[in-house]
């Protein structure tokens, strides 16, 4: 009997960037800190490569970060499959991979990764098995969540203490800076990155930070709110690395980064605007104020999940700080009030900075996701 060693990590890129960035950061992890060999298929190498330049969109395997690379196609090559067999957001393994787990001797341990949300049935589905209908396989579901009765969340070992002397160092930060064309911030000056969905507000926000007496600096990725700088600067949105600038705003288009560089760039700014899954959870570890858009989904699902975030996310915040995130959180995700909500959440932005670091604690004392997974899986395979 032995623990598990082999994995196999199969992603699907739906559409954005959260499922191929979740699935990396959770491979990288399994190798470098449980010394795991992982296989880590996935179906858009070209979706990947934005988030690591180091992969080639061209090769139907490579190695890269202590991980093995598969280009995920059609038709599924014929392999051995690993003993542990982690299926992403339900992505739907091929067949003929199916079929070769069902035909090994010991059967692998099948675990279907789900969303990260902060919803209380999270913890009652947890771990919950599904056995086939049709094949001697066991299907586990395995959530991510806020509570202790779920999975956790992703955190690598050495990431706070990264964090923490990068935040430390202004030498640090200011080549980091530089790195992106730009000089340390001045005084009084606010860093604020921009991630947000199509159709975000975001000219709202750009009218409140013109106006503002200190001086905002807004950092966009390339192809993000495009529509919107247009239309409040009234000329075409810039390539990476220009800028525009109205009143005591500028806003400076950022190439797409490498992830550990977009982990650096949450560090760096006072206020992280971000969405979905991965960025969400990484401005939680960033320790910043942060604003959070969940994906959008039918019958304003999305606008649930944000309400139990912020439910627990707010414990423990005084009465006015809760109001004032709560209220811009919404604002932003529904498009409505945006401006208007704006200035009764920087207010706060001290408390909410404190209020970061505490959360970021608890989540941290709570164990992290990889290990947790790893645990998942028994020796007596
Ligand atoms: O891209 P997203 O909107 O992904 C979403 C969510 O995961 C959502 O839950 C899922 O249902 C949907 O996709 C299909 O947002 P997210 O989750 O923040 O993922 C973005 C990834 O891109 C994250 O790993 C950070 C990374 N990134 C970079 O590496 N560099 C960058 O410059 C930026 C802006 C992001």
């Amino acid at each position: 009997m032995h623990p598990p060693k082999t994995w196999d990590l199969f992603c699907r890129v739906v559409d954005n960037y959260g499922d191929i960035g979740v699935c990396w950061r959770l491979a990288r992890q399994l190798a470098a800190e449980h010394g795991l060999q992982v296989r880590l298929w996935v179906d858009d190498l070209t979706a990947f490569r934005r988030i690591c330049p180091d992969i080639d969109a061209g090769l139907a395997m490579q190695s890269c970060r202590g991980v093995e690379v598969r280009h995920w196609e059609d038709p599924f090559p014929d392999v051995v499959p690993a003993e542990v067999v982690v299926e992403a957001f339900a992505c739907e393994l091929p067949e003929r991979y199916v079929q070769a787990m069902a035909a090994r001797p010991k059967k692998p341990r099948w675990i279907n990764l789900e969303y990260l949300s902060a919803e209380e049935w999270v913890g009652e589905c947890h771990g919950l098995a599904s056995p086939s209908p049709r094949l001697p396989l066991t299907k586990h579901f395995f959530f991510p969540g806020f509570a202790a009765d779920t999975g956790g969340v992703l955190l690598e070992r050495d990431l706070a203490e990264r964090c923490r002397d990068f935040q430390q160092d202004a030498r640090v930060q200011a080549t980091f800076w530089l790195g992106l064309g730009l000089t340390a911030p001045g005084p009084g000056e606010s860093r604020i990155s921009l991630f947000c969905y199509p159709g975000s507000r975001a000219e709202e926000l750009f009218t409140c930070w013109s106006g503002q007496e200190t001086p905002v600096t807004c950092l966009v990725p390339e192809g993000i709110a495009g529509e919107a700088i247009a239309a409040f600067f009234d000329q075409p949105t810039p390539a990476a690395g220009g800028s525009l600038r109205r009143g005591s705003l500028e806003v400076r288009i950022l190439p797409f980064l490498e992830q550990d560089d977009y982990d650096r760039l949450l560090w760096a700014c006072d206020c992280n605007f971000v969405r979905g899954e991965d960025s969400f959870l990484r401005a939680q570890w960033a320790l910043r104020p942060m604003v959070w858009q969940p994906y959008p989904q039918a019958e304003a699902l999305h606008l649930h999940k944000l309400e139990t975030f912020l439910r627990r996310y707010g414990e423990g915040l005084p009465e006015g700080t809760a109001r004032a995130l709560g209220d811009f959180c919404r604002a932003w995700s529904c498009g409505e009030g945006v401006g208007a909500a704006w200035p009764a959440f920087w207010a706060q932005r001290t408390a909410l900075a404190r209020h970061a670091e505490a959360w970021a604690a608890t989540l941290q004392s709570q164990g992290d996701l990889a290990a947790r997974l790893v645990q998942f899986c028994p020796d007596q395979l």
